[in-house]
């Protein structure tokens, strides 16, 4: 699968896909990762990317026509193939585990970054296939939640993670929010490991990770709980 990213500030990106998971699955050939600058994209003697907007008020736009370049370069770089074009943005449909499932099985991804207070509205229709925000918080520009959405989504590809967290992607718990876990020391600040896990009885420790997953989900995410079908007073 590839991934191209469009954005005003490359570097951003250098730390995270250089140690992340997305390296492995670079190395791996599982994935490939390009990342260009809208700014190449300019033809003033500025190289300006911003432009103000119509109906006044505070802050910029982005400019179409970089953007629509860039975008137009990167489908070119993939003739023939039909990336689905994604516009990070708190206005943007909720993203969860099934969108991030949803976007593994394509053959590639845009992630169109904006910055400023966004893109111009004609650009977004002609141009985005789906607008995502990764949660209820302005940021100063989709480039964080661009390399959420990258992670989530790499981690899905086969042969991405080893056997063991493989598993655990889709486990039994699945839909509810997971069980508390403890390592060693049996004893650590005065405060003992529940006896539960520590009695060797797997069908016991089952019931009660199920249990603790079952009310933290209740307790923290009604939503979640129902969604998951669970009863009001189980
Ligand atoms: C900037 C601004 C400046 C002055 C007045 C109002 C303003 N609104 C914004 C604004 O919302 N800018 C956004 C910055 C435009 C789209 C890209 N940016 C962005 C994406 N911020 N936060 C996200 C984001 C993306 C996905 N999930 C959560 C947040």
């Amino acid at each position: 699968m590839f991934f191209e990213i469009l954005t005003l500030f490359p570097g951003m990106f250098e730390s995270v896909f250089a140690e992340s998971i997305v390296r492995r699955a670079i190395d791996k050939g599982v994935v490939s990762v390009g990342i260009d600058n809208i700014r190449d994209y300019t033809g003033d003697r500025h190289r300006t990317v911003d432009d103000y907007p119509y109906g006044g008020g505070p802050g910029m736009l982005m400019k179409p026509e970089p953007v629509v370049k860039a975008l137009d370069a990167a489908r070119k770089r993939h003739a023939g193939l039909s990336p689905k074009i994604i516009f990070l943005s708190p206005r943007g449909e909720l993203f969860n585990h099934g969108i991030a499932r949803e976007l593994s099985a394509e053959q590639g991804l845009v992630l169109l970054c904006g910055r400023y207070k966004g893109l111009d509205q004609r650009v977004v229709e002609k141009h985005v296939d789906r607008e995502i925000s990764i949660g209820d918080y302005v940021l100063s520009g989709g480039e964080l939640a661009a390399m959420v959405v990258v992670e989530a989504v790499t981690r899905l590809l086969p042969g991405v993670l080893g056997n063991e967290d493989s598993a655990a992607v889709d486990s039994f718990f699945d839909g509810l929010l997971s069980p508390p876990e403890y390592t060693r020391p049996e004893i650590f600040d005065g405060v003992s490991v529940p006896e539960v896990l520590l009695s060797g009885n797997h069908a016991r420790i089952r019931e009660w990770q199920e249990r603790q997953a079952r009310d933290i989900t209740m307790a923290r995410r009604p939503e979640l709980w129902r969604r998951y079908g669970g009863e009001k007073d189980i």
